[in-house]
């Protein structure tokens, strides 16, 4: 693992192009939950994509377990600005999982166990930009950190990468999530500081 004095992390922290505007390098790990963290065993984990037709399709832990399963570099961006580089996952692509669901909606509403629920268009889950994941830097997911398994997003700012994510629901229009009904930015890149409205 990387150890960084001080001096070299601020420095870093102003001229790092890979920083998006207005954010700071952390080497922890942060905890932000809207509420209490969910306990599910994975025993009783699911997972499941609705459509619009009232289709469901539901993954059990296990079928989970039987996709292909990848590896996933990348950095991390809170709107609270802090971002962490190279951080380590392992989950299952959402292409993957979308592979045989037939939708004509746009968008998506991604729902928690516990309630918390997020906007994302669909486009932002496909083409390897989104993953179900289930262990960070090579251990299973901590619970305050959504495991068993939470959303990556990781183009997006983290309050779109819902923790313990228990289901997709496919929407016609782009309706506000929870952070979304409470000022967050309805897509949130970090690059463009879509923070807040
Ligand atoms: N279910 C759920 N997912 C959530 C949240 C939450 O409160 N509940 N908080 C979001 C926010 S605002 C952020 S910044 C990240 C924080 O993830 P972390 O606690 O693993 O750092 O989770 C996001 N996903
Ligand atoms: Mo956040």
């Amino acid at each position: 693992m990387a150890v960084f004095s001080r001096g070299f992390g601020s420095r870093r922290r102003e001229s790092d192009p890979e920083l998006p505007p207005g954010q700071y390098l952390t080497e922890d790990f942060p905890v932000l939950s809207a509420g209490p963290t969910p306990r599910i065993d994975t025993a009783d984990w699911s997972f499941s994509i609705t459509t619009e037709s009232g289709q469901v399709t539901t993954w059990s832990w296990d079928q989970l377990m039987a996709l292909p399963i990848e590896d996933v570099h990348t950095d991390i961006h809170c709107v609270t600005r802090w971002s962490k580089l190279g951080t380590t996952w392992r989950g299952v692509s959402l292409d993957t999982l979308f592979a045989d669901i037939d939708t004509s909606d746009a968008y998506t509403m991604v729902e928690s166990y516990g309630g918390y629920t997020t906007n994302v268009p669909l486009e932002d889950l496909l083409d390897g930009k989104a993953w179900i994941a289930f262990e960070f830097e090579g251990e299973p997911l901590d619970p305050e950190h959504g495991g068993p398994a939470r959303l990556l997003v990781p183009h997006l700012y983290f309050w779109k990468s819902a923790k313990w994510v228990h289901g997709i629901r496919m929407h016609s229009d782009d309706d506000p999530g929870f952070w979304e009904q409470n000022g967050y930015n309805m897509y949130g890149d970090p690059w463009k500081e879509q923070r807040y409205w």
